[in-house]
């Protein structure tokens, strides 16, 4: 609803940027914990999770994501969600790995799509093998949508009885290959969804704005972070994941939206 409590979701690395990117991008556990804790304090209660090995390079391994969780449980209170995306390429079995630790939430990404000039690759016995890993742990997925088709294809999994809510549903708009970061798109994704599901946009690079006061102006959440963008305006680099979760939280406030903390968020999205 247009008044409830907005979760906001910070993505604090990803997987496709580097050092060279943005300096300040956190890459060690010690830095991505610290950049989470960080988000949290401005008004995020979700964090998506990738993580990077000792070279900086993105990496599914448990070990490291069993260290990172430790260490922002240890900096926070916050609903930890994993990538089970990886980056693109990355195979299967690789994807699913952390998906044992038991994270609250881990991501499904709903179909294949041109990632720039990469392929990411989710052919239906890809997303249905991740499906069950996640719900084997117990764990709310999020359902990753990359282009229109791949509501039609949650909307078809559910008749066929192959996916079951309870699950949240982000948009990831404006990435090269996918639907654009327009708002009259993010209307059209939205009234494919069921009635009172719960949804958040991500959008990408220099829609991420725009999207995020409209989704926020719909009763949708938010999802921002130096994943989906490092620009906090054109041309100027943001200074932290936090100062982009800070201005969410300041625009929110103007449209009477609450910040959801951490156990809203939970009642929300109905995760234990
Ligand atoms: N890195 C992208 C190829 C997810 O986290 O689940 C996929 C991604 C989605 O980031
Ligand atoms: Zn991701």
């Amino acid at each position: 609803m247009a008044n409830d409590p907005l979760i906001i979701t910070c993505a604090v690395t990803g997987a496709e940027l580097s050092k060279t990117d943005h300096p300040d991008l956190p890459v060690t556990p010690d830095e991505i914990a610290l950049s989470a804790a960080h988000a949290v304090e401005a008004g995020a209660s979700i964090i998506h999770l990738h993580v990077r090995d000792e070279k900086g390079m993105p990496t599914q391994r448990k070990d490291v994501f069993a260290s990172v969780t430790r260490k922002i449980r240890k900096a926070c209170n916050c609903i930890i969600q994993y990538s089970t995306g990886g980056a693109a390429g990355t195979p299967l079995q690789d994807r699913i790995a952390p998906v044992s630790l038991k994270p609250d939430m881990a991501t499904l990404s709903m179909g294949t799509v041109n990632f720039g000039a990469d392929i990411f690759e989710n052919s239906e016995n890809t997303i249905l093998s991740v499906y069950k890993e996640i719900r084997k742990y117990e764990c709310m997925p999020e359902l990753e949508i990359f282009d229109v088709g791949m509501i039609d294809t949650v909307n078809r999994f559910l008749v066929k009885g192959l996916l079951a809510e309870p699950f949240h549903v982000n948009f990831v708009m404006g990435v090269p290959g996918g639907i654009a970061g327009e708002a009259k798109r993010l209307l059209m994704l939205k009234d494919i969804l069921k009635p009172g599901q719960t949804w958040t946009v991500s959008g990408i690079g220099k829609c991420q704005l725009n999207l995020a006061t409209h989704a926020m102006a719909l009763g949708g959440h938010v999802r921002v972070g130096f994943e989906d963008n490092i620009y906090y305006r054109k041309g100027e680099l943001a200074v932290s994941n936090a100062q982009f979760v800070e201005r969410i939280a300041r625009i929110a406030k103007e449209l009477d939206r609450n910040i959801a903390t951490v156990k809203d968020t939970r009642n929300i999205l109905g995760i234990q």
